[in-house]
């Protein structure tokens, strides 16, 4: 998985600038060093001195370069006139907005809504959250991370009070003696984390991978566990019911934990024949995994979206926690569990008032002393604040009814919101959607009015990566004369809105020093961060003050809840075996990336939108490699090539989201989890699955998607 570079020597007689920066890909988030000449990025050179990869990258992060240099790229704002998208001034495009989102917000601000993204800056997610709260005035704001990690982010806090992805450095995997990777595709979607698995396994670590498919990752596994989709809840108070009746309950854990009788009661009617049978998997895999996991010195589970994005994601992931905490394995170096944070900010991006319940710093909203400490520090009435809005997914599907205006920011959802015949209706109905893009992404070919937005090493930030380790990113490249930045155009609106003054930024800078003081005594405390301690190192939060190293290690008794101890809490999970045939679920490929918007266009990059099915699957319905099919599920249909391969269950299949009229026409668009509002973008049971004759245009954007079953 790991590439070498193969990119051209630059030209010995002219020396570039080199500015180092971060991937703008996903939360692994190399180091690489910016080649520049004549404002234009000649080579991405990953570094050694990366503190998390240590010069190891992949093939995205090298094929950076072409977004860079893409002739697609948006460079002036556009604004639909008669229907069609024309490029209009700055001027024009920025006093169109101000004054339909003063029109629409008129008699309730909230019919406004702001739509944000875990590839953001951490300045820019602060930004965000502000410009919805102060500058709008909106309660509704919420952003894709709730798509991505909010049932993990949702059992940790409630558990621990506080949700760092990981627990450790990444390095410490090599601790581990024992890994249980439940739904993560590492050697596809975070390749760097494979040295760490190597090592581990090298210095005699058990890795198993549970997961409907054998992936690139299972090589690295003692044993493959192919689980039924949907049932890691199950498999998890499997293990736990086993760890019980062996006696193998950590003592120390119990004094650290709350509800541990409630938790191990929940488990005792999980005997280990039926658990295995629910969960699709060989009963004497079942005792191993246990075997090996309660044996181990520090055994660290690691959950992936394969385990949280399910309509029970919160109790999965909640499930997980409850065996790591009771096997007493939380706060050891490399143990415990841990969720691996996808996006490449999709850590800090859920830290710093994007969420639709949150304030900076990992505030609270509906807290009456973090709202006055927030008011207090932008200057406005703490009555004036909103309260908390709708999440994602309830925003989308509010569209066009009380939700009248939106502006996305580092999203696509056309493609990655879950049922998208409903999301595309959706966007479609409002009255002005403002999106600000770098690329004509689906979601921006419906908008209003397009805003050509700043590409990564156009603009200095914060990014915080998996393990909760702040990253400086210098700006590498100048905009063009005239043209705004992502903060910029925020900051533009605000100010033709009349509210200019709580926006009022001489440079950057002086947004980013704001962000930081803004964050003193939340939770997520970066108080103790300046550009130029970062321009030194990168340090994990919290960093409470100029003279705190960071905190490589957050969750250690005691925990930051009101008692110290951990909140397990039972979670019911269901015995009853699997009514449907056909399961559906989807995920990554290694050469694209989210909703593809990116990579689709990078000449670099490949991956095939198909559909992956066993052969005896196949050949039960009559179908043969490459074959194109028709599928559906309650939620609509979908046309794709089929691929076959005998490395994934026969009742499941799986394709990519990254392509338009993909997995997402097939996923629900409203059986969300009710703790976190996390789609079930793991789950969907098939309907029908048919050879057709032709295969219509896929790549077509935005050709009518095929709606209802
Ligand atoms: N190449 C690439 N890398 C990426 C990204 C990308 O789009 N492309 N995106 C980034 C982002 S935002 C994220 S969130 C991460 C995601 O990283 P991963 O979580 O590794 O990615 P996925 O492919 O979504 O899902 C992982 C695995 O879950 C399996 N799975 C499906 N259903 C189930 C289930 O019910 N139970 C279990 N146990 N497993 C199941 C799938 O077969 C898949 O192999 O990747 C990041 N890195
Ligand atoms: N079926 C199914 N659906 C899924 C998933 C799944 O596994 N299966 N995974 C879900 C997950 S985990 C995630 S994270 C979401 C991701 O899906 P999306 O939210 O759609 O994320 P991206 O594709 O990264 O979209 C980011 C958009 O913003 C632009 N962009 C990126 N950075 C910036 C920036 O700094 N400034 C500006 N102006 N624009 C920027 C990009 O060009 C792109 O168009 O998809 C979710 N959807
Ligand atoms: S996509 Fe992730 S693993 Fe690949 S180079 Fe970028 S940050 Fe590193
Ligand atoms: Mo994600």
């Amino acid at each position: 998985m790991l590439e070498e570079n193969t990119q051209p020597a630059v030209l010995p007689n002219v020396v570039p600038r080199v500015t180092r920066s971060t991937c703008p890909y996903c939360a692994v988030q190399c180091s690489f060093d910016l080649h520049v000449l004549d404002n234009k990025v000649v080579k991405v050179a990953p570094t050694p001195e990366c503190p998390v990869a240590f010069g190891t990258v992949c093939k995205k992060g090298l094929a950076s370069l072409e977004d860079l240099n893409s002739p697609e790229r948006l460079r002036q704002p556009l604004l639909r006139k008669i229907g069609i998208l024309e490029a209009v001034s700055w001027d024009e495009a920025l006093n169109f907005v101000a004054s339909r989102f003063l029109e629409l917000g008129r008699d309730n601000p909230h019919a406004v809504g702001v739509f944000g993204g875990g590839s953001l800056t951490n300045e820019k997610v602060y930004l965000l959250g502000k410009f919805a709260r102060v500058g709008l005035k909106t309660k509704n704001i919420d952003y894709n991370g709730r798509f991505c990690m909010s049932s993990a982010a949702t059992a940790l806090n409630v558990t621990f009070g506080l949700d760092r992805g990981l627990s450790f450095p990444v390095k410490d995997l090599e601790k581990a003696d024992c890994i249980l990777l439940f739904g993560a595709n590492i050697a596809e979607t975070l390749p760097p984390l494979m040295q760490f698995l190597k090592a581990a396994k090298k210095a005699g670590s058990s890795i198993y991978t549970l997961d409907p498919r054998q992936t690139v990752t299972s090589s690295m596994a003692r044993k493959h566990i192919f689980v039924r989709p949907g049932t890691d809840a199950t498999l998890a108070g499997g293990l736990l019911h086993l760890l019980e009746k062996w006696g193998r309950i950590d003592v120390a854990a119990l004094e650290q934990a709350n509800n541990v009788a409630d938790v191990l009661e929940s488990v005792r009617f999980l005997n280990p024949e039926t658990v295995a049978e629910v969960c699709g998997i060989a009963l004497e895999d079942l005792l191993e995994v246990a075997e090996v996991y309660a044996s181990a010195r520090c055994a660290v589970i690691l959950s992936g979206r394969g385990a949280e994005q399910h309509e029970n994601g919160t109790d999965t992931v909640q499930a997980l926690i409850n065996l790591a905490m009771l096997a007493g394995h939380v706060g050891k170096a490399g143990g415990g569990y841990g969720t691996l944070t996808g996006q490449g900010n999709g850590q800090g991006g859920r830290e710093h008032g994007q969420k639709a319940d949150q304030l900076p710093g990992y505030r609270s909203i509906k807290n009456p002393q973090h709202r006055l400490e927030m008011a207090r520090f932008w200057g406005v009435p703490e009555t004036e604040l909103p309260g908390a809005g709708l999440s994602a997914q309830e925003l989308l599907l509010e569209c066009g009814k009380s939700v009248r205006a939106l502006l996305i920011l580092g999203s696509n959802p056309v493609v990655s919101a879950p049922g998208s015949s409903v999301v595309l209706e959706r966007l479609r109905a409002l009255e002005c959607l403002v999106v600000i893009d770098f690329f004509l992404s689906e979601t921006a070919e419906l908008a209003d009015v397009v805003f050509p937005g700043s590409l990564w090493a156009e603009e200095a930030g914060t990014m915080t990566n998996l393990e909760g380790r702040v990253l400086l990113r210098s700006q590498a490249l100048e905009l063009e004369p005239g043209a705004f930045s992502d903060a910029e155009i925020l900051c533009q609106i605000a100010k033709r809105m009349g509210r200019g003054a709580f926006f009022d930024y001489p440079s950057f800078d002086a947004l980013q020093n704001e962000f930081f003081a803004s964050t003193k005594g939340g939770i997520a405390d970066y108080s103790g961060l300046s550009k130029e301690r970062l321009l030194e190192r990168s340090l994990q939060w919290p960093v409470p003050d100029s003279s705190s190293e960071g905190t490589p290690y957050p969750y250690s008794f005691p925990f930051p809840t009101p008692d110290g101890k951990a909140r397990l809490r039972a979670v019911a999970v269901s015995l009853e075996p699997s009514e449907t045939a056909l399961h559906f679920t989807s995920g990554r490929l290694s050469g694209q990336y989210q909703s593809g918007t990116q990579t689709r266009r990078n000449p670099r990059l490949s991956g095939a939108l198909e559909m992956q099915i066993h052969p005896e699957t196949a050949a039960l319905h009559g179908l043969s490699a490459g074959d194109a099919v028709r599928l559906s599920s309650a939620e609509g249909t979908v046309m794709m090539p089929l691929v076959l391969s005998s490395k994934i269950r026969p009742d499941t299949l799986f394709a990519p989201f990254h392509w338009p009229q993909s997995a997402n026409v097939l996923v629900s668009s409203t059986r969300l989890d009710p703790l976190s509002k996390m789609p079930s973008f793991k789950y969907a049971s098939l309907t029908a699955l048919e050879k057709i004759s032709v295969l219509p245009n896929l790549l077509e954007p935005n050709a009518e998607l095929v709606a209802g079953a």
